[in-house]
């Protein structure tokens, strides 16, 4: 059973890493990412409401983001085990990370920040900018979107340490070379 969370700023390769590393583990990856860009595609005042927060590098509210979590994690696919890519982003999120866990008597076994400077970061979004053309994905709000990682997202990273379970991996170098080092550095916290 393993519960594991992957935080790092935009473009640190939490996505890439979160499908290998689930595969591995044998965990369903959760990207609140994913789930939003999935459910912004509709015209209900929700979606509309929604994709303006995102492609303006907003954080959604975390209302919103914790009903959304929270259904989620009451899937059966999760009994086993999760793992969580983009939340918790802010220390309100956090806490109610922490209400859903002890509420099913769980808890979490490691959470693994990526780090990447922010000029590679810049440049590997620009880079996926050409080929999908995604809405958040322009200069002005990918600096945004650092912004905000660096005045809340850190805070969450910090309160993760405060409690033992963070391991830090640079999120720089090839693609396999990074899940190694995940695969490696989870493994001091007990995981498979
Ligand atoms: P996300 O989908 O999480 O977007 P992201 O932060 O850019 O991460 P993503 O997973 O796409 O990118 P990755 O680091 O894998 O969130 C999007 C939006 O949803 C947020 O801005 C917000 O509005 C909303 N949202 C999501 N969660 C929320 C929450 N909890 N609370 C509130 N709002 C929330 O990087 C991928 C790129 O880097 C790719 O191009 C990839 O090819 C490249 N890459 C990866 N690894 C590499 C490597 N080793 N070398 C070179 N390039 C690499």
């Amino acid at each position: 059973m393993t519960r594991i969370l992957i935080i790092g700023p935009p473009g640190s390769g939490k996505g890439t890493q979160a499908e290998r590393i689930s595969e591995r583990l044998g965990v369903a990856a959760i990207s609140t990412g994913d789930i939003f860009r999935a459910n912004v595609k509709g015209e209900t005042p929700l979606c509309v409401e929604t994709k303006k927060y995102m492609d303006a590098g907003d954080f959604v509210p975390d209302r919103a983001t914790n009903k959304m979590v929270r259904d989620r994690l009451s899937e059966s696919d999760v009994e086993d085990g999760f793992l969580l890519d983009g939340y918790p982003r802010t220390t309100a999120q956090v806490d109610y990370l922490d209400e859903i866990l002890a509420d099913g008597n769980q808890r979490l076994d490691v959470v693994v920040q990526l780090t990447a400077d922010d000029e590679e970061l810049v440049a590997r979004l620009l880079g996926r900018a050409k080929e999908t053309g995604r809405s958040d994905d322009n200069e002005a709000v990918i600096r945004h979107r650092l912004d905000l990682y660096h005045e809340q997202t850190e805070a969450v990273v910090a309160t993760y340490a405060v409690r033992g379970i963070l391991t830090r991996v640079d999120g720089i170098g090839i693609v396999d070379e990074v899940t190694e080092r995940v695969i490696l550095a989870g493994q001091s916290f007990c995981l498979p």
